[in-house]
């Protein structure tokens, strides 16, 4: 009787000190209802499954960017979904589709050209899979990708201008050619435009334009026609260094020296470029950054989080120069 006494004291003081600290004992299956839902856990980059499609494989710099988004994402635990369009737009396109159809988390694109695309953002966009938009730009309109590294295509083409107006200050005749990239690219757009651009105020005359699709072989057939055509070519820029080498051989070919007969101004600054700089053939390399990946993800990791990020960040990059060549070459990691 006395022990069943105690017990009914003990409770009601307990009760009473429950009561009083508004401290209600945890129901032991649920969480006490006074606590905040919790949010639905942030996607973390590692497992994150991304949907890569790169433009192919035509050339160095490409090359790079490919190894550079392949090493990275494995480094950082992405779950990299690679695709090659080997150059071709409906390959991008279908791959962009067969990605949303996949459900990945994240969408990363460099688009083959600046149109096209506006159905599969749309499609990506209505399943809430952000496309992110690596190396080169898109004409369409800013929510419909969430952001984009790349380099200042327009500045690197007024860097090419510029330069081609100091190589040629002095000279007679100022007729330069220029052999672009693939047609409807942002490189292919942007640098034409900067390149004018940087030119206009030095006498240069643009004699002839044609696209190298960055391709060695093809800038030298497109460069062995003018030739034929004219010697009295002062000057070629090519758009990325691939082409500045098929122009080099051409130029050697027909019987002149690339470099002294005809100065040579490429963009990319990759290792075949440093090498035609040292021998004497090639005057200027614009560089343009292929090692985007990691800027990207730290990027990518910031937009997942919903903080706030820059639609547009440009790649860090300069301009290099045959006298100190050889010293920078085996720095290059491309
Ligand atoms: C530039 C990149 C271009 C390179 C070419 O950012 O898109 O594509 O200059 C490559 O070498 O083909």
């Amino acid at each position: 009787m006395k022990n069943k006494k105690v017990i009914f004291m003990v409770a009601i003081v307990l009760v009473t000190l429950f009561a009083s600290t508004g401290c209600q004992p945890a129901a032991p299956t649920a969480a006490p209802a006074t606590e905040a839902p919790t949010a639905a856990p942030v996607k973390e980059l590692k497992g994150l499954t991304v949907g890569f499609i790169q433009t192919g494989t035509e050339g160095a710099w490409r090359a790079a960017n490919t190894a550079d988004f392949k090493e990275t994402a494995t480094a950082r635990g992405i779950n990299l979904k690679f695709y090659d369009a080997q150059n071709k737009l409906e390959n991008q396109i279908s791959a962009f589709s067969g990605f949303i159809a996949d459900k990945v988390d994240v969408i990363i694109l460099s688009p083959l050209e600046t149109k096209g695309f506006d159905a599969v953002l749309q499609a990506a966009k209505d399943a809430k899979i952000p496309v992110v938009l690596q190396d080169r730009r898109l004409d369409t309109s800013e929510d419909m990708y969430a952001f984009l590294i790349g380099s200042d295509m327009v500045e690197e083409g007024r860097k090419a201008g510029k330069e081609m107006c100091k190589l040629l200050e002095g000279s007679t005749n100022k007729n330069v050619v220029e052999i672009q990239g693939n047609v409807g690219s942002s490189p292919q757009i942007d640098r034409g435009k900067g390149f004018r651009e940087g030119i206009a105020d030095c006498g240069i005359t643009i004699t002839q334009s044609q696209t190298g699709n960055w391709s060695t072989t093809e800038a030298k057939a497109v460069m062995e026609a003018w030739l034929k055509q004219s010697t009295d070519i002062q000057g070629v820029f090519a758009q990325n260094d691939e082409e500045g080498l098929g122009a080099i051989q051409a130029i050697e070919e027909a019987g002149l020296k690339p470099g002294v007969d005809i100065k040579v101004i490429s963009v990319d600054a990759t290792k075949g470029g440093f090498q035609a700089m040292i021998d004497g053939k090639l005057n200027v390399v614009v560089e343009c950054n292929p090692l985007l990946a990691n800027q990207i993800f730290d990027m990518l990791d910031k937009y997942l989080k919903g903080e706030q990020v820059p639609k547009y960040t440009p790649s860090q990059e300069g301009v290099f120069y045959p006298d100190n060549a050889a010293e920078v070459l085996p720095t290059r990691k491309y």
